[in-house]
């Protein structure tokens, strides 16, 4: 199964891929551990990426798209895959189309996790102090938000209109949560 997961920052998109990518059987592809794993490595790649990442601004498509397609033609993701913060501009879902149509490969699914603000902002602020991590300050995490308005909630509609696009409400424990979205794939 190719499974793409969406939402807002704290929509739970890596807390539930985990999970669920578990229940699948298939690699979980998460952009935001793969930049954090080459920041903390000091790659030129998590160089490039942390300026970015530090200021809630989404790393660049040119940096983001080679990245992905190198990872989606190794072979663990031959039975399929389950891709978290990815993607999320409409310039990313393009690039991604197309290179799984080069391997005659398409997407399954599109499972768009629906959280309200409320929600979101007090997840995060926890985290920052639990993980600390540098881009859930109250302020970044606003800027991320603002940034997932502009660039990537267009995808909600984009898959939509491919007849790819479920909803699952994302409020609840993280139990409740996977139990719906497990039901929602399985369905
Ligand atoms: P990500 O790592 O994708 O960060 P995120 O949007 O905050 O989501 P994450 O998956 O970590 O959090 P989750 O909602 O699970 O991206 C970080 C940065 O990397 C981006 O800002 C950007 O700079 C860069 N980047 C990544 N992908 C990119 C791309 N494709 N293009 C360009 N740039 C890219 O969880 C949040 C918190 O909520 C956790 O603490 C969790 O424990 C908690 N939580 C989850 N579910 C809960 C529940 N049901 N109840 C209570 N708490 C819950």
């Amino acid at each position: 199964m190719r499974v793409v997961f969406l939402g807002p920052p704290g929509a739970g998109k890596g807390t539930q891929a985990v999970l669920v990518a578990q229940h699948l059987s298939v690699p979980h592809i998460s952009t935001g551990d793969i930049f954090r794993a080459n920041v903390s490595q000091g790659t030129p790649l998590g160089l490039e990426a942390q300026r970015y990442m530090d200021a809630g601004d989404l790393v660049p498509d040119s940096v983001t798209n080679a990245m992905v397609r190198d990872r989606l033609r190794a072979g663990d993701t031959g039975d399929g895959f389950l891709l978290d913060g990815y993607p999320r501009t409409t310039e990313q879902a393009d690039f991604l189309a197309q290179v799984l149509a080069e391997s005659g490969r398409a997407l399954d699914v599109v499972l768009a996790l629906d959280v309200s603000d409320e929600v979101v902002v007090p997840r995060l602020l926890t985290r920052s102090v639990q993980d600390a991590r540098v881009d859930d300050t109250e302020d970044v995490i606003r800027h991320r938000m603002n940034v997932y308005r502009a660039q990537t909630a267009p995808l909600v509609d984009y898959y939509r209109g491919q007849s790819l696009l479920r909803t699952v409400d994302g409020e609840g424990s993280v139990d409740d949560v996977t139990g719906r979205i497990l039901a929602v794939l399985r369905g």
